[in-house]
């Protein structure tokens, strides 16, 4: 008999956390069924699971804690990548400057995971990131994601706002920033040896933005721990700037009063702004923004301003007109 069970990316937004129980059960049954052929023909059964891109690290302790309540607030206006493919096509500088790096990112450690939360605030803090989830409200919300490249994906992140960090962290007045950094560590980022970019990987927003309710840290995608190579443990999520600005595997957030020089703009001032707010009539210098193409389909569709979050973050940029806000 042919059951056909439709794939979670081909169903509607509402269908998201179904999908994440979907894969949740799926990946139990395939578990099972290789365990039991491995253990019939004698092989160790530690690798009983033949990787995937999309698999969540087995490493990761959290897993217990997922699929999060869906935040119903966030809607999409198209269906959700297969996971598969934005799970094998990455930016991850750390670990190359190609998309294929998802095989090379499972060697990153993600436990301990310690993360610092200093500069100008109350009292510095250092907290694992078992202990930081347990603080934070947990939630799942779908989100689409536009790289300054041109390829866009829509993915249901699980995490928590931004905002609620910010707030754990007790910013002083003199607060203006929110510095994000990445993981420093060359043995297992090889990328990390190119002395030629500025290591570690480092982006922020103003405290406006941070605490923004579209604000988000990803700890989790499909209804468990994210894949390794989209930034696991954590990692930010602003739907409505370039993917430049979604820092990977954070280890630090750091309250200044000074903008920061982030990692892209230190590379290429001219291409690469603090800023990075999505916008279809600002081109690149080398390309157009004017549409993007979806991973998956490969359709071409329009780029919207704000990438169609303009009624949660436009009032953000009222007075700073003069600045480059699309770059
Ligand atoms: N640490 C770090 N974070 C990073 C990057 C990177 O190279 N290193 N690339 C950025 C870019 S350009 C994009 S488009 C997104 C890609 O996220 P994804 O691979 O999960 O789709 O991560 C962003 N965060
Ligand atoms: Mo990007």
């Amino acid at each position: 008999m042919l059951i056909k069970i439709p794939r979670g990316w081909e169903l509607p937004e509402s269908a998201a956390t179904p999908e994440a129980a979907y894969w949740n059960r799926r990946t139990l049954m395939k578990g099972l069924a290789a365990g039991t052929i491995l253990a019939a023909a004698g092989l160790p059964s530690t690798r009983a699971l033949a990787a995937k891109g999309s698999d969540a690290p087995a490493d990761d302790p959290s897993a217990k804690l997922y699929p999060f309540k869906k935040n119903e607030a966030f809607r999409l206006d198209r269906a959700l990548t297969d996971p598969e493919v934005n799970a094998t096509y990455n930016n991850f500088y750390e670990f190359g400057s190609h998309k294929e790096i998802w095989k090379d990112a499972q060697k990153l450690p993600i436990r301990p995971w310690m993360v610092t939360i200093d500069g100008l605030v109350e009292k510095k803090i250092e907290i694992a990131i078992d202990d930081l989830l347990a603080k934070m409200p947990l939630e799942e919300r779908l989100y689409r994601h536009r790289c300054v490249e041109a390829w866009a994906m829509a993915i249901p992140w699980s995490g928590f706002p931004l905002k609620a960090l910010v707030e754990l962290a007790k910013p002083a007045s003199a607060a203006k920033f929110v510095v994000m950094e990445t993981f420093m560590n060359p043995k297992v980022a090889p990328g990390q040896k190119q002395f030629w970019y500025p290591w570690p990987y480092v982006d922020g927003l103003t405290i406006e933005e941070a605490t923004n309710d579209l604000a988000f840290i990803a700890t989790g995608a499909y209804g468990r721990p994210m894949a390794k190579q989209h930034g696991s443990p954590l990692r930010l999520a602003v739907p409505w700037k370039y993917g430049f600005k979604h820092v990977k595997s954070i280890v630090r957030f750091s309250f200044a009063d000074k903008q920061p020089k982030t990692f892209w703009q230190t590379i290429q001032p001219q291409e690469y702004g603090f800023w990075a707010n999505v916008n279809p009539d600002v081109s690149h210098p080398r390309w157009s923004q004017k549409t993007e193409r979806l991973l998956g389909s490969g359709d071409r569709v329009p780029t919207q301003l704000y990438n169609g979050y303009g009624e949660f973050v436009a009032a953000l940029y009222a007075g700073r007109e003069k600045e480059p806000l699309f770059k």
